[in-house]
């Protein structure tokens, strides 16, 4: 009993490694999303810790579910990724993003590490980037959308402390489309990792500064930039047909009309960061403290604009998996 990756028609040498399986008893895919990858309709994952840990309820649930919407809208079959008592759901109801939304903190916050616990105890865990990333690959779908990645912390030269989502960018062929990364983290560090662990960082739009989540510009430049969805989906094809492993960021600034204030936001971070280190916060603590925090001091602004970036990114996620799907259908020349 296996569920394979093959989706549509690929090179031989391609489908030899798509069609790598692991236990399809772990697995429960929607019909939606099975019938998708079957027939090689373009399908965009989403991960689950946004929901549980990175907004309050009900704004996570509102957004998960109109995120899911504007994908559909766009062309593409939404997967809501996320393990629901020790089984992992490719492409959630709607029954069960509600109960995910409103379990929020209660449910296990699951990065790779985190898997086989979770599973081994039939837990629920809502999936992080590195964890959902793990999980889509192992279905065979190849586009996922988020709000932002994990990175490297200001001070990871002493903590260590650098996101999971890093390492695993660097080791699966998954293309993660977000709107860069807080920065409550260190930018410049998370882009040296992810130089270092062979990752394409790709900026899509007019400009290309790599966006800093809430604003668009963090002052660092992405080492690439492309101008749509097509040109992005080229990049994806090429790293496919080529057979590298690794994943790419492909980062979309937030509209300038809903981009939060940028000097508000830099306070409430500062504040939120200085708590944290007050309090002593760290681990896998450190992110959905910081996000928590961040939103009560600006009271909801973030919040808000986090919501907009998300849907913007889901719209720009569709559209690369659309024109995906058609590069892999073209017959090779
Ligand atoms: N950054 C955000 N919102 C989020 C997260 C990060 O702006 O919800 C979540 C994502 O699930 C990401 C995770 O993968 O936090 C990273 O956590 P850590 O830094 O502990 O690896
Ligand atoms: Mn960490």
């Amino acid at each position: 009993m296996h569920i394979s990756r093959l989706t549509v028609p690929v090179t031989t040498a391609a489908k030899a490694r798509l069609l790598s399986s692991v236990a399809s008893s772990k697995f429960k895919i929607s019909h939606s999303v099975k019938a998708a990858l079957k027939s090689g309709q373009p399908v965009v994952a989403l991960e689950s810790t946004i929901i549980s840990h990175g907004m309050p309820y009900p704004q996570n649930v509102e957004t998960a579910m109109a995120v899911e919407d504007i994908i559909v809208k766009n062309g593409a079959v939404p997967a809501t990724i996320a393990i629901l008592q020790g089984k992992v759901h490719i492409g959630l109801e709607k029954d069960e993003l509600e109960q995910l939304g409103s379990f929020g903190k209660n449910a296990r916050k699951t990065s790779r590490r985190d898997i086989p616990f979770v599973l081994a105890n039939s837990l629920t865990g809502a999936t992080t980037v590195a964890g959902t990333m793990v999980l889509a690959h192992a279905a065979g779908i190849s586009v996922f959308v988020t709000g932002g990645i994990g990175g490297a912390h200001r001070g990871a030269e002493k903590t260590m402390d650098i996101s999971a989502d890093l390492m695993e960018l660097g080791k699966t062929p998954v293309a993660v489309v977000c709107a860069g990364a807080k920065s409550i983290l260190d930018i410049p560090k998370t882009l040296e990792v992810l130089e270092t662990q062979g990752v394409p960082v790709t900026t899509i739009g007019e400009s290309a500064a790599f966006p800093a989540f809430y604003t668009p510009d963090s002052g660092v430049m992405s080492p690439c930039q492309v101008p749509d969805a097509l040109a992005a989906a080229k990049m994806i094809h090429a790293n496919q047909e080529m057979q590298l492993q690794n994943g790419m960021v492909f980062a979309v600034p937030i509209p300038v009309k809903h981009a939060a204030d940028s000097r508000n936001i830099a306070k409430a971070i500062g504040s939120a960061l200085k708590e944290a280190s007050d309090f002593g916060v760290h681990g896998k603590e450190a992110t959905p403290f910081l996000l928590k925090r961040i939103t009560e001091i600006t009271k909801g602004d973030s919040l808000k604009a986090n919501i907009a970036l998300v849907k913007n990114n889901a719209a720009m996620g569709a559209q690369i998996a659309v024109e995906l799907a058609k590069l892999k259908m073209t017959p090779e020349a």
